[in-house]
């Protein structure tokens, strides 16, 4: 074949490809795929993986400390959960054929990313509220529209997450509600919670649509279903109502209701924060990844004996076929 008609037939790969996506058809891990789609794929959903597992840090520091033995079940209960979402997003990022481990040794040594939020120290229980409510509240904005993701794994995956990730919400809301209506202190203590963690959760939709690197290729390939401003104002409009029914003062004073737009218009987020938590500068980037390394080299002896388990396996089983 020539270097002309494999270009062609390239071409034609391509045109296919892009029409099964136009016409909603699932990309399946066998089926052929441009090399920057697997790529680009395997870059959101490593780095979605990582937010899940990293995730964990914040509201694993509360769990001793939780104030009731009911309290202290549920948020265990939900980190579980987060470990159980790595775990299905680090399967389905496999079957783009990329292997855990080097998806792990890409998030340790800081080329892969994840989300920034996760980045932010958890000072008072009034955090676990509001991770709960406004972390996975603006996680679900996302994460509902990539159920419809052109990657059947990831949107099998993201399914299954969501229904999850709406207890997690609940749960995040219960506490604010019950701190809220407490005493001058607790609801204190929730107005900083909510004042601390609402421009990072805002941020959790990435940088303007203009702004962002992977928009336009992720939207036509619907990798993507929504822009990241879009997700960005759902999650604004959202919120509104759900911190006045918490008699809570909203953080953004510029906050308004834009009758034509039939949205809020919103003050501006600092970007120059965010691209210092993302560039690994936040409060406690360094933390969760030595915490992460800590518990990889710390659980070596059981993915050994896994692997030996295994070798032993196909040894016995290559026996008895003999
Ligand atoms: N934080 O071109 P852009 C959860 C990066 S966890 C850090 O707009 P894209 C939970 C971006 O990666 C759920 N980095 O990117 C768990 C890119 O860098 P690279 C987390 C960010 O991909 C535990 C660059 O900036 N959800 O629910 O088109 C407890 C340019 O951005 C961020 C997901 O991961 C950020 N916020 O759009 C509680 C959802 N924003 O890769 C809760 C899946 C941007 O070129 N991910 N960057 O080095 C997505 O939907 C998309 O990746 C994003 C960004 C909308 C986040």
């Amino acid at each position: 074949m020539t270097a002309k008609n494999q270009i062609e037939d390239i071409a034609a790969l391509e045109q296919k490809f892009q029409a099964r996506i136009d016409a909603e058809q699932k990309i399946e891990p066998k089926d052929w795929m441009p090399e920057a789609y697997r790529k680009n794929l395997i870059r959101q959903m490593s780095q979605h993986a990582h937010s899940e597992v990293i995730g964990m840090q914040p509201e694993g520091n509360w769990i001793t400390r939780a104030p009731s033995l009911r309290r202290k079940a549920v948020l265990l209960a939900k980190v579980q959960d987060e470990a159980g979402h790595g775990l299905y997003l680090y399967s389905a990022t496999e079957t783009l054929g990329i292997s855990r481990a080097d998806l792990i040794a890409a998030l340790q040594d800081g080329s892969a990313k994840y989300a920034s939020i996760f980045n932010y120290p958890t000072q008072t229980w009034g955090d676990m509220g509001a991770i709960g409510w406004l972390v996975d509240g603006s996680a679900i904005c996302n994460q509902v529209s990539l159920q419809r993701t052109s990657y059947g794994p990831y949107s099998r995956g993201m399914i299954r997450i969501c229904k999850e990730e709406s207890f997690h919400q609940r749960q995040g809301y219960q506490i604010m509600i019950e701190l809220a209506r407490g005493t001058p202190e607790q609801k204190q203590m929730a107005q900083d919670s909510l004042n601390r963690f609402y421009w990072p959760s805002l941020m959790m939709s990435g940088p303007h649509d203009g702004e962002s690197a992977h928009s336009a290729k992720s939207m036509q390939w619907k990798i993507k279903r929504e822009t990241n401003d879009d997700l960005r104002q759902k999650f604004i409009d959202q919120t509104v109502p759900q911190i006045e029914y918490l008699g809570l003062e909203h953080p953004d004073k510029d906050l308004k209701w834009n009758e034509e737009r039939g949205h809020y218009d919103s003050g501006e987020l600092d970007w120059e924060e965010f691209k210092n938590v993302i560039n690994g500068n936040g409060h406690c980037n360094r933390q969760r990844l030595q915490h992460h390394i800590k518990a990889h080299e710390e659980g070596a002896w059981v993915r050994d004996a896994q692997n030996a388990y295994d070798v032993k396996r196909k040894a016995r089983k290559a026996q008895s076929a003999a």
